[in-house]
């Protein structure tokens, strides 16, 4: 009888212990990551776990028994091919007196520093750095950083925003600040889509996305400044994206283009020559929104510039990416933006 009794008793002693350690280790297994009071509550059964560890059998029997009951880690799932949270045409207004910390006021999101951000609650299919080539707007910047994170949070982009900052008072040259923000943006994270823009552009309709494709895409195709029209067929100016295969193929843009004008034809007519075509957004949503605004100092007209293009077959190998040299200054980092200045050894003005 007493017999029995012991038997019993050492039984349920080891099954006790078994269940014990199975739920231990499924929660410390499953719980990884849930609030602080809970896991303070399973490091306090840490003395019972450790002995229990010291029977190797055991701990393996309960890995065993354990696994089979518990639920599969979350992962999560790739975010819809089109995303569900689009709004269509949209208002834009730039006559408000919008200020950097009015924006981040109302702000109703979160982004990480440097104006980055992903999505929460899907893996985004696309990781987009958005390069702004820059030079003195910041009033324009405001009004850009007001209207689009909202935008890209709702296209589901794993994506951040560089403003690529023009240092000196030297010729502006646009297609130069592209390649270095698609140089520099690389340096912080595995973008996959390089989406540039001029500051200056908002676009009125959020299914217009800013993301890339199988051929280089012009995003900025009906502007209000050409009365929602583009000005001629091969225009390649104000937004346009690459993938970051696509911009190597073509080397990338050209550094000789100093002042305004020329360069974007030139980037377009790289993208023929390497055998590629232009994708665009139909008419509609591809309306855009610019700022109006007097000609910037030191970016006048270059008559230089037309007279290149007939040449881009010729010199694209040995004008862009293969042959930039700068000079970062600074890199700041705004809750909204990050901020890179660049010695591009501009000619004076
Ligand atoms: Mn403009």
């Amino acid at each position: 009888m007493l017999k029995k009794l012991l038997a019993c008793l050492s039984l349920f002693a080891f099954l006790s212990l078994l269940f014990y350690s199975v739920v231990l280790y499924y929660n410390h297994n499953v719980y990884y990551g849930i609030p602080a009071v809970h896991r303070f509550a399973v490091n306090g059964n840490q003395t019972s776990s450790w002995k229990l560890q010291d029977n190797l059998k055991w701990t393996e029997v309960s890995h065993k028994t354990s696994r089979m009951p518990s639920t599969p880690k979350k992962t999560l799932d790739s975010c819809p091919e089109t995303p569900p949270r689009l709004e269509g045409p949209l208002n834009v207004e730039f006559n408000t007196k919008r200020t950097l910390e009015s924006v981040k006021t109302e702000a109703s999101y979160s982004l990480q520093k440097g104006g980055r951000y992903k999505p929460s609650d899907c893996i985004s299919r696309h990781k987009v750095a958005v390069i702004i080539p820059f030079r003195n707007r910041h009033e324009h910047l405001v009004h850009w950083l007001y209207y689009m994170h909202p935008i890209l949070i709702r296209q589901q982009l794993d994506y951040g925003v560089y403003v690529i900052n023009q240092d000196g008072e030297g010729i502006f040259n646009r297609a130069k600040l592209m390649n270095v923000g698609f140089v520099e943006a690389q340096k912080e994270y595995d973008y996959d889509c390089f989406v540039f823009s001029d500051v200056d552009l908002v676009p009125l309709d959020d299914r217009n996305i800013y993301r890339c494709y199988d051929n280089p895409r012009h995003l900025a195709v009906a502007m209000d400044k050409f009365n929602f029209h583009l000005p001629y067929k091969t225009y390649f100016g104000g937004v346009a994206s690459l993938s970051k295969q696509q911009f190597s193929k073509i080397n990338g843009c050209p550094n000789s283009y100093w002042g305004w004008g020329g360069e974007d034809d030139d980037i377009y007519r790289r993208i023929i020559f390497r055998g590629m075509s232009i994708s665009r957004p139909d008419g509609v949503t591809g309306k855009y929104r610019m700022v109006r605004h007097q000609r910037d100092k030191h970016n006048e007209p270059n008559p230089k510039n037309p007279g290149k293009l007939s040449r881009t077959k010729q010199t694209m190998d040995n004008d862009g990416l293969n042959t930039l040299s700068y000079t970062v200054k600074e890199i700041s980092k705004d809750l909204f933006f990050t901020f890179i200045t660049v010695d591009i050894h501009a000619p004076a003005s």
